[in-house]
């Protein structure tokens, strides 16, 4: 009987293993989206504002049907006409706040169909990325 335990342990032990071995391919894919923007009929982004940290990457999906444009206000990335269907996706490298706009339904400044994508360090509850270091910005530096 404590032979079959035993069977039973290491059957167990191995499954942990593949779990281990795997977890850093899932991350990977993960990455490819982070957070989901849908373009809308309405002429809206939804949600409007997304929070995400350094490295994370946004999906924008079109699930109107016309054509829209993810275009960011400061020139960081545009995505030319997307169709009904279509993708863009873009990772922040660095934290700030990044408003974008819709070419033809929208404009710089958060004027029509528009949006704003937040990077910030502190936001790792939200990120489910439990390998980003927690970075508090907020603790006082020692006096010199
Ligand atoms: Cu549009």
């Amino acid at each position: 009987m404590s032979g079959s335990h035993w069977l039973c342990l290491r059957v167990l032990g191995a499954a942990l293993a593949v779990v281990c071995l795997l977890a850093p391919v899932e991350l990977a894919f993960a990455q490819d989206a982070d957070v989901t923007v849908a373009m809308q009929n309405s002429l809206s982004f939804a949600p409007p504002t997304v929070h995400i940290t350094p490295g994370q990457t946004v999906l924008w999906v079109n699930d109107s049907s016309l054509a829209h444009t993810v275009t960011s206000d400061d020139g960081l990335f545009d995505s030319d006409l997307v169709n009904p269907g279509g993708t863009f996706t873009w990772t922040a490298d660095a934290p700030g706040e990044y408003q974008f706009y819709c070419q033809p339904h929208g404009s710089p400044g958060l004027k029509g169909m528009s949006g704003k994508i937040i990077v910030d360090t502190s936001m790792v509850e939200n990120a489910g990325a439990p390998q980003v270091a927690l970075v508090r910005d907020n603790d006082p530096l020692p006096e010199r």
